[in-house]
């Protein structure tokens, strides 16, 4: 299927392609043997993203460490004063299924106020987002409520028709989620990719989630053992 939207950004040509992606937080020790594992596992792309103790100095710590390898290395950005100009992409959650404005609107409308006229607007793309754990730091940071199948399936929706969004995650970050809605999600969206992230701790895992998403993440696995995390990498090639 020739999923994806045309001319949004640079970068986001390249997602179009990607299968798997590992998240790394800033905020977690990782050693330089792990490190040199995950750059060169075949992942398609890094993430830096946390919810706690993002600060500009771990950042672009652990940017300039990735920066040994030919990986894309991309910021999904929660803390504006995290932000750092020299990753090849920015990833902007909206969270759809906060009870505040301010994590859909608010947030990023201070940044492009305060930084509009430095962005870089082919290097960024938004990011529905769908936090489905409620023991999830960033359900509770994000002061989500718990969405059922319909309102979830409802804001695929509003991704693709109304807003139009690149991608729509659906994160169950630390806990691996519904298959059967992850499917119906997927039966939804034609043209926005589909991110899964949460719980794949396995190469059993992957396979399981890889048929509805186009792009896994994994985060969790990577810290605590790094041989299943690799194994997740092949389960998601075509
Ligand atoms: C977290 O979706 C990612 O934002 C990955 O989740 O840490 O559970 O793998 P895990």
């Amino acid at each position: 299927m020739d999923k994806g939207y045309g001319g949004i950004c640079t970068v986001y040509n390249n997602v179009k392609e990607w299968n798997h992606v590992f998240k790394l937080d800033p905020n977690k020790h990782l050693s330089d043997s792990d490190l040199n594992l995950v750059g060169r596992s075949g992942t398609d792309a890094v993430i830096i993203g946390g919810t706690d103790g993002v600060t500009y100095d771990n950042v672009t710590a652990l940017l300039m460490r990735m920066q040994a390898f030919e990986l894309p290395c991309l910021l999904e950005v929660s803390a504006l004063e995290a932000i750092s100009p020299e990753f090849d992409g920015y990833l902007i959650p909206m969270v759809m299924n906060s009870r505040e404005k301010r994590y859909m609107l608010d947030v990023q409308h201070e940044a492009v106020k305060q930084y509009g006229d430095f962005i870089e607007w082919n290097d960024m793309f938004v990011e529905g987002y769908c936090v489905m754990n409620e023991q999830a730091k960033v359900f509770q940071a994000a002061n989500c409520t718990l969405p059922d199948y319909e309102d979830v399936i409802a804001y695929a929706r509003m991704a693709e028709h109304m807003f139009h969004l690149p991608v729509f995650y659906i994160e169950y970050s630390g806990r691996f989620g519904d298959v059967n809605l992850v499917r119906e999600i997927a039966e939804q969206l034609d043209k926005t990719l589909l991110f899964y992230g949460g719980g794949i701790r396995s190469e059993a895992d992957a396979r399981q989630m890889k048929p509805y998403a186009d792009v896994i993440v994994v985060g969790d696995i990577i810290y605590e053992n790094i041989q299943a995390a690799l194994e997740t990498v092949q389960a998601c090639k075509k």
